[in-house]
């Protein structure tokens, strides 16, 4: 940081302001987590120097002997990681990443399905404020009423009623276990292609801890800094008679020159999660959700579907007469960071719901096991009793202050 604290001393100083927070906060947004810092030194590095629009071995620009061997890495690790055929990494993040995908299986105003947004989707499956609602005609699928599970039923007649051309699978703030096989065959009867979301839970499907997409998806997209641990990027994983349209969809179709350091540091990620301590961690994050929402609602708290397969929670506040907002920024308040969300069927609006959501990849980073989430319970049920008593909060933020000291976060020093 010297560099920088001389060029410009007010960037540094948020910089390390932001460490600070990260380190002495515990971090519950579920699409968080802590980079390690080899992938935060690739991230940093002299790639971010280089123009290399293309493929490996086939670029426009000279000077690419270095880079071709880094995307190569990290194209082989993709493919071997996910068993995909084809890997795309140059998507800028998960957003492009779908993007391309609609590129590459239809024609401008095609039709689509994905699950709602508010029912735990994502922007680019559909949503009317997105893209994918813009430009292409939209049905969507969403959760049963009864058990707040993914409505296979729904799913399968609106498809075969509505014939889309792409469907996705995959979500943002679902608690459960995605049925991609049951995809599979709904998006085969509707002569569809599937894709499988899998930004939120790709580290839990390379290491067993959720059903692997393949081979029911036809293309698989993912984020690459949620539980994979890596830089903010994309990929697309797909069977090899769809790589040359994905690969002509993300260049030149969307972008233009790939971010090599970003590459470089997918190819770190990537290494990092083909180690079995990745796969430890994996199993050790869906231990600790499990833990974390058995001991919320010991302590009286409603969970979505009363609980959860994976990484992520869903507490449902109006059990407790409060809105997601106000629980959520007293627990930002009280060091506990996490995101107000929609809960299904949710009457209130999208920027104050009723929900909180809450996850466990960055707390297990930092080496936190089930007796921490008991006590991660117990801190939350403290701030729902009085969100708005500041002794309260702060008496929660001094033994949160102390439970982070004791479990240093990866890859910062203070
Ligand atoms: N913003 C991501 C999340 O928090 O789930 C999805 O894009």
């Amino acid at each position: 940081m010297e560099e920088l604290q001389k060029t410009d001393p007010q960037i540094a100083d948020l910089i390390q302001k932001e460490a600070q927070r990260q380190a002495s906060c515990l971090r519950m947004i579920p699409s968080e987590n802590y980079a390690s810092k080899a992938v935060m030194t690739a991230t940093g590095s002299v790639l971010t120097n280089k123009y290399s629009e293309g493929y490996p071995h086939q670029r426009y620009y000279q000077g690419q002997e270095f880079i071709d061997q880094i995307e190569d890495l990290a194209l082989k690790r993709a493919k071997e990681l996910f068993q995909a055929e084809h890997a795309n990494v140059q998507p800028y993040s998960g957003s492009p990443a779908n993007m391309a995908v609609y590129l590459a299986s239809l024609k401008p105003g095609g039709r689509v399905m994905g699950m709602d947004l508010a029912a735990g989707g994502h922007l680019t499956h559909g949503a009317k404020v997105s893209f994918s609602g813009k430009f292409y005609e939209v049905r969507q699928y969403g959760l049963s009423r009864e058990t707040g599970l993914i409505d296979y039923d729904l799913a399968r007649n609106l498809a075969k009623e509505f014939k889309p051309g792409l469907i996705f699978a995959g979500c943002s703030s679902y608690p459960r276990t995605v049925d991609f096989a049951a995809f599979g065959e709904i998006a085969r009867e509707a002569g569809a292609v599937l894709c499988a979301d899998i930004s939120h839970i790709s580290g839990l499907c390379l290491t067993g801890c959720h059903p692997h997409p393949f081979p029911h998806a036809d293309v698989v997209t993912s984020t690459t800094h949620k539980l994979l641990r890596g830089p903010r990027g994309g990929m697309v994983l797909c069977r090899q008679e769809l790589a040359a349209k994905i690969d002509k969809a993300v260049f030149p179709g969307l972008q233009g020159g790939p971010h090599n350091h970003v590459t470089a540091a997918i190819a770190v990620a990537l290494k990092e999660a083909s180690l079995p301590a990745y796969a430890e961690y994996c199993r050790q994050v869906v231990k600790n959700a499990a833990a974390l929402a058995r001991e919320l609602m010991a302590r009286g708290f409603s969970l979505v579907t009363g609980g959860t397969d994976n990484h992520l929670a869903l507490i449902d506040a109006s059990t407790m007469k409060l809105t997601g907002k106000v629980l959520a920024q007293a627990m930002d308040q009280a060091g506990i960071v996490a995101n107000a969300n929609k809960v299904p069927f949710d009457p209130r609006p999208a920027d104050d719901p009723s929900g909180v959501r809450l996850g466990t990849p960055a707390l297990t980073s930092r080496g936190m096991q089930e007796p921490e989430m008991v006590k991660i319970a117990e801190f939350i049920h403290q701030v729902a009793q009085a969100p708005q008593d500041q002794a309260n909060l702060r008496k929660v933020r001094d033994r949160v202050a102390e439970l982070c000291a004791a479990f240093p976060a990866p890859g910062i020093e203070i």
